[in-house]
């Protein structure tokens, strides 16, 4: 039977009662990226708000040009565009409030305690169930768009994973022994996403740095923060009120980043 992608769009309308997301849901079957289309839907003027799904990405887009695997039946890949008004250095946030908002959704659908790795993975036994990706779009006049991209392993088995990610991926299936249903889970997500970033809107940045330290366990561990060519090795202290990493080196430096890939080494 051929995947009913509008009646699971129709669905995913109903009932979806949030005061700044889902202003409009383009549901599709196949895109290159989830990402792409909504950059494409914010230089048109888009309203904030907008979310695009699809079912499976032919280019799913991971941070610096990377891969992510994008499956038809299995995964969530979707986009949501906001206009917050921030200054562009302030993109961080953004990303921090998707990773608290889609870590509280996974922890309540499949009753698992996921951890945040700084600063956009969601990774549940130490293995990737979840990666975020935030880009900011400028418009027309001054002001900017931030587009919210999440993908999340839903219902793979191992098998369906393709070798390289086998030892580092997961899914909510593998960890939880039963298949969950995506639309719920989509909904579930929206709704939790717009409740967080209402607060943030009223309330800045704090809070949100606040729920994602208590959602990692991060701090105290001896980690490596590869940067470009350079690699930077200290213990995880904290996140500062920007939400950028604090590293304090074996000379008893700080050092404070803002972007990074972390590898933990104890
Ligand atoms: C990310 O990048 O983790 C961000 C992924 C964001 C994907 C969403 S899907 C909807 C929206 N539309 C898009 O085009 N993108 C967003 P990064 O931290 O760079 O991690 C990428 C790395 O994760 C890859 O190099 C692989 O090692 C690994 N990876 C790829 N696919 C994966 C998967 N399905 N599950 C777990 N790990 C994966």
């Amino acid at each position: 039977m051929p995947y009913d992608y509008e009646s699971d769009a129709a669905n995913i309308k109903e009932n979806l009662n949030c005061l700044h997301i889902g202003s409009d849901i383009v549901f599709l079957p196949e895109i290159d990226s989830t990402n792409n289309l909504a950059k494409e839907y914010a230089k048109n003027n888009a309203q904030e708000g907008l979310v695009v799904i699809a079912e499976s990405q032919t280019g799913g887009r991971g941070r610096m040009g990377r891969v992510w695997h994008s499956p038809p039946e299995t995964g969530i890949y979707l986009s949501i565009l906001l206009k917050p008004n921030l200054k562009p250095d302030h993109l961080s946030f953004i990303t921090l409030l998707a990773g608290v908002s889609t870590i509280s959704t996974i922890n309540e659908i499949s009753r698992q305690r996921a951890n945040l790795k700084w600063p956009n993975d969601i990774l549940i036994n130490d293995k990737k169930v979840c990666g975020l990706l935030c880009e900011m779009t400028q418009e027309q006049g001054n002001s900017f768009s931030v587009v919210i991209g999440i993908g999340i392993n839903v219902n793979q088995v191992p098998e369906q994973f393709p070798e390289d990610l086998k030892k580092t991926a997961t899914s909510l299936r593998i960890v939880n022994g039963s298949p969950i249903n995506r639309l719920t889970m989509i909904r579930s997500l929206l709704t939790t996403l717009d409740r967080e970033y209402h607060f943030f809107l009223a309330e800045g940045g704090h809070s949100v740095i606040k729920k994602w330290k208590l959602n990692t366990d991060l701090f105290g561990k001896k980690v490596s923060v590869k940067r470009g060519s350079i690699i930077i090795t200290g213990t995880a202290m904290n996140l500062d009120e920007s939400g950028r990493l604090v590293l304090r080196q074996d000379n008893g430096h700080d050092e404070v980043l803002d972007s990074g890939e972390i590898t933990r080494y104890g």
